[in-house]
């Protein structure tokens, strides 16, 4: 059988559910900025994208240079295509505007251009993550768009992925009916379709936590960890493995290959913040395609993909991924 790339499951998909032609021509452009940055990415020391910028984004974290270059790879690519009203990400503080010179078209598109930077300098797994809406105004006359105008809940994404650069660049796609992946062909420069229907199990014996902050969690995470801990002859009955990458992108992508739990509660040590991770290009997407994929994704005491975000960077507590996990924990919050 000839292979399927992601241009032709594109193809497919709108002649199957209608895919808009701008739809199908941003997650392209997306998908090509992303081998964009894979390349960067992979170049490591000999590109000379190591290391830190001297400057700090909006949430207060040190930039990498990666991070900035590629958010910048990200927002050239998407600028001049006509098919984006406005774009927003984890390295600018304010939606950034589609230059006068280009037409605008119907779509947001926000991202964390390079999740998981701590990473880079230690040649672990990074990864790139999206999530697109509609603009309102569907007449793509949104004019300078303001923050209000990305403020939707999760369940308005009309497609979310991620790209992952591990041993392999893959692309993991949902349009809002299932998951599929796609695997960096570098020879011929294309993703092509490798993983077809991508399910996380509803059971799992895993879990991902970052333990160095057990002592600041809320009382339904210690228990709930401590039951994990306690193994076979614990209320669970089980024993669990611990995984924890501090790459949401490969912790998730372990997830969606053979299951497990993700977690990063809120906690003591900054009151005011729900969590540490992003609701609007982290959680939201990495929730729509873990509930495409069989999953299921809560901060404790709601369905993500049900909070009405309030502004662009708020933080959100995440449970995500093998279902049953993901009920027990919210229960716990829940009693
Ligand atoms: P980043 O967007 O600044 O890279 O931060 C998000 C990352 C996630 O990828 C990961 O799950 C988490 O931060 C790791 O946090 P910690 O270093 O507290 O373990
Ligand atoms: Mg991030």
């Amino acid at each position: 059988m000839s292979r399927v790339t992601l241009s032709r499951y594109l193809i497919e998909q709108t002649r199957s559910h209608n895919t808009p032609a701008d739809l199908r021509f941003l997650i392209e452009v997306v998908a090509r900025a992303c081998k964009a940055i894979s390349h960067q990415v992979s170049k490591g020391a000999l590109g000379g994208v190591l290391g830190s910028m001297e400057t700090e984004n909006v949430q207060g974290e040190v930039q990498k240079k990666l991070d900035v270059l590629s958010n910048e790879i990200l927002l050239e690519a998407n600028e001049w295509g006509g098919h984006l009203a406005g774009m927003a990400s984890e390295e600018m503080d304010n939606a950034y505007q589609i230059p006068g010179r280009y037409p605008k078209g119907a779509y947001l598109l926000v991202f964390d251009p390079l999740d998981g930077s701590s990473n880079i300098d230690v040649n672990v797994s990074v990864g790139t993550i999206f999530s697109v809406l509609r603009c309102p105004d569907r007449n793509g006359e949104c004019g300078d768009l303001g923050e209000e105008a990305f403020l939707q809940p999760g369940t308005e994404q009309v497609a979310a992925g991620y790209a992952i650069y591990g041993p392999q660049t893959m692309l993991l796609l949902t349009l809002g009916n299932g998951v599929k992946g796609f695997t960096l062909d570098r020879e011929l420069g294309s993703f092509v379709l490798t993983h077809d229907d991508i399910r996380v199990p509803e059971t799992t014996q895993e879990f991902a936590i970052n333990m160095s902050n057990q002592r600041h969690w809320e009382a339904p995470v210690q228990r709930y960890v401590g039951e994990l801990l306690a193994g076979e002859t614990g209320p669970l009955e089980k024993n669990y493995n611990m995984r924890w990458i501090a790459s949401m992108v490969a912790d998730v992508h372990r997830i969606l290959t053979r299951g497990g739990l993700f977690m990063y509660p809120r906690d003591s040590r900054e009151p005011e913040k729900p969590g540490k991770l992003r609701l609007m290009y982290e959680a939201n997407p990495m929730s729509f395609i873990i509930e495409q994929a069989g999953g299921a994704a809560t901060n404790g005491s709601q369905r993500i993909l049900d909070i009405q975000p309030t502004s662009l960077h708020q933080r959100v507590a995440v449970f995500l991924g093998s279902k049953e996990e993901v009920e027990r924990v919210t229960a716990y919050h829940q009693e």
